[in-house]
């Protein structure tokens, strides 16, 4: 069966060949001949054509993370929920990211912003010693939390999430509405509990490791508000009622850095979204 990890020696054997001038084709075919999973071979030509310093090489194969089979379906256009289809627009499988079309309706978007508006709070981030959460400018927006099924709305919405993650309802935490106004952002960072913080533990004691996130675009921003992946060159539009899936904690429950993204600042209007958090068990 083809592999889909690709190893130091493809990527360097990849860039030899871009150097001598071959043609991609060629190359992807190569790959493939060699037991390469043919998407995973075109990602790793992308990012050969997209990082011409060794520095970036690097930055594509950082920690020794193993692609184990993702939770995200491989494989199909349409997933089929409790009580939708979701439409696969793009994916990629290292790291692994979907973006998902039509994942709620403009009338569900509306409802959840309306429920949240009066409750939002400004937001925090983890405080990698001491666990607790803390104000910093580097995420400047207001935010809420929803309880698991606190509502019809939100009741349905969790097992539509749990469907489309492939993870059971019970592993989430609640969803959290964010609202981001102008020069709002949330600068890079991993969605995971880095191992190594001393302030993680607190974290991993409820439920373990993050393991993969939803992100749920409300509304359609006039400009900027684009969630991005620096480590793949990857910025995906806000649409209203799209989505964007990534998952970064794999079943030997090692960590993917090449997850790392961010919310970059809304130039024009405002950016509302729902955000979903998986754990490796059940959230408490
Ligand atoms: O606002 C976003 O697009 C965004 C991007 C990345 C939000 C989060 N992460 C998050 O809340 O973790
Ligand atoms: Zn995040």
């Amino acid at each position: 069966m083809a592999t889909q990890q690709v190893s130091a020696e493809w990527h360097s054997w990849i860039k030899d060949n871009l150097v001598r001038g071959c043609d991609e084709a060629s190359i992807i075919a190569a790959m493939v001949q060699g037991g390469i999973d043919p998407v995973a071979a075109g990602i790793a030509l992308l990012q050969g054509m997209s990082s011409p310093a060794q520095g970036n090489l690097a930055l594509a194969q950082p920690s020794g993370y193993h692609y184990t089979t993702p939770r995200f379906p491989l494989a199909g256009n349409i997933i089929q929920t409790h009580d939708r289809a979701v439409r696969v627009a793009m994916r990629i499988t290292q790291p692994v990211v979907a973006v998902l079309d039509s994942f709620m309706s403009n009338e569900e978007c509306d409802e959840l912003v309306q429920l949240s508006r009066a409750k939002l709070q400004r937001s925090t981030i983890v405080d990698p010693t001491t666990g607790r959460d803390r104000v910093i400018e580097d995420r400047k927006s207001s935010g809420t939390f929803f309880t698991l099924h606190e509502n019809p709305l939100v009741a349905r919405l969790d097992q539509r999430i749990s469907d489309v993650m492939r993870w059971p309802v019970e592993n989430g935490e609640g969803i959290q509405i964010l609202n981001y106004q102008i020069g709002g952002e949330y600068k890079n960072h991993f969605d995971y509990f880095p191992p190594e913080d001393p302030g993680s533990a607190v974290h991993l004691a409820k439920g373990g490791q993050r393991v993969s996130t939803l992100v749920m675009y409300l509304n359609d921003v006039e400009q900027g508000g684009e969630t991005i992946f620096p480590s793949i060159h990857l910025a995906v539009s806000p649409k209203k009622g799209s989505a964007v899936y990534f998952e970064y904690c794999n079943e030997l429950g090692q960590v993917d850095a090449m997850s790392l993204h961010g919310g970059v600042p809304v130039i024009a209007g405002e950016k509302w979204i729902a955000t979903k958090w998986m754990r490796q068990s059940r959230y408490c």
